[in-house]
């Protein structure tokens, strides 16, 4: 019921912003451009709601701050990873992630698994950004990898997709997704190295989802799983990640 009455606030919004006649009409657009963060329901609902429509209609092709390469922060600070990882993981590191994969799949023309050989052969994009956690502490890093939408390219994503699921080898507690207005944002990238290195256990290795326009918890280490899809309420408590859950909006930009 609530979320209803902020879906008419918004609508209204729409109607006025726009000059729409029909309120329909508003409505589908509201709901075509996902308006409405996934956990709205919660108590984060009303100001992360706000932040995300204001982010989303004038800021959604907005770039994070780029820095020179004498502003890159040594060594990057590195946060606690939390919970332990997985026995499987340690295997994958023994082998220097060899093995490792990323499937692609949901709302996809060509589901896939790409090994990380594969990965690196593709166009390789650099940006030096800051992360910020949510703590309060920031760090300048310069991260090397592929740009998702590239991905989400070659496996035929649906136009009708509305957002990007991601999964980490630590499912239960990490895993999140986007809208895809972020996935196909050119400094969205699939990381797999910093400062010109692999990246190691610590930052997130073999690979690292790198979303400079949000706080570092969306910027998940140790990615494995991507699903497209339509109806984001399917996953996990359909709040859009694990993070409503554990006290962290699922909308962390700004
Ligand atoms: N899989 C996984 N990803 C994660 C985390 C984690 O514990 N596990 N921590 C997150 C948080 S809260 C932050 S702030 C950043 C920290 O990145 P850093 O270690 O490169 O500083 O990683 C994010 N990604
Ligand atoms: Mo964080």
């Amino acid at each position: 019921m609530k979320s209803l009455t902020r879906r008419r606030f918004l609508t209204a919004g729409l109607v006025t912003a726009a000059g729409a006649a029909s309120l329909v009409g508003a409505e589908r657009i509201a709901n075509r451009y996902g308006l409405i963060p996934p956990d709205a329901a919660t108590w984060y609902g009303p100001g992360e709601t706000l932040d995300y429509d204001v982010q989303r209609i004038f800021g959604r092709h907005a770039l994070a701050r780029e820095f020179a390469p004498g502003q890159i922060t040594h060594p990057p600070f590195r946060n606690e990873i939390g919970p332990p990882l997985p026995a499987a993981y340690h295997q994958f590191e023994k082998n220097g992630f060899h093995d490792w994969q990323l499937r692609i799949d949901g709302l996809v023309s060509n589901p896939m698994t790409l090994s990380l050989s594969e990965i690196r052969s593709f166009p390789a994009h650099t940006q030096i950004t800051m992360l910020s956690c949510e703590e309060g502490w920031s760090y300048i890093g310069e991260w090397t990898g592929v740009r998702l939408s590239h991905l989400l390219d070659l496996a035929g994503a649906s136009p009708r997709a509305t957002f990007v699921v991601y999964r980490s080898i630590q499912p239960k507690w990490w895993w999140d997704s986007i809208d895809t207005f972020e996935a196909h944002h050119p400094q969205t990238l699939i990381a797999y190295a910093i400062n010109g290195a692999d990246l190691t256990l610590r930052t997130g290795a073999p690979l690292r989802m790198r979303l400079p326009r949000q706080l570092g918890y969306k910027s998940m280490k140790f990615i494995n799983h991507l699903t497209v899809t339509d109806n984001i309420k399917r996953f996990g408590d359909g709040l859009g990640s694990a993070s409503p859950t554990g006290g962290y909006a699922w909308f962390a930009g700004e």
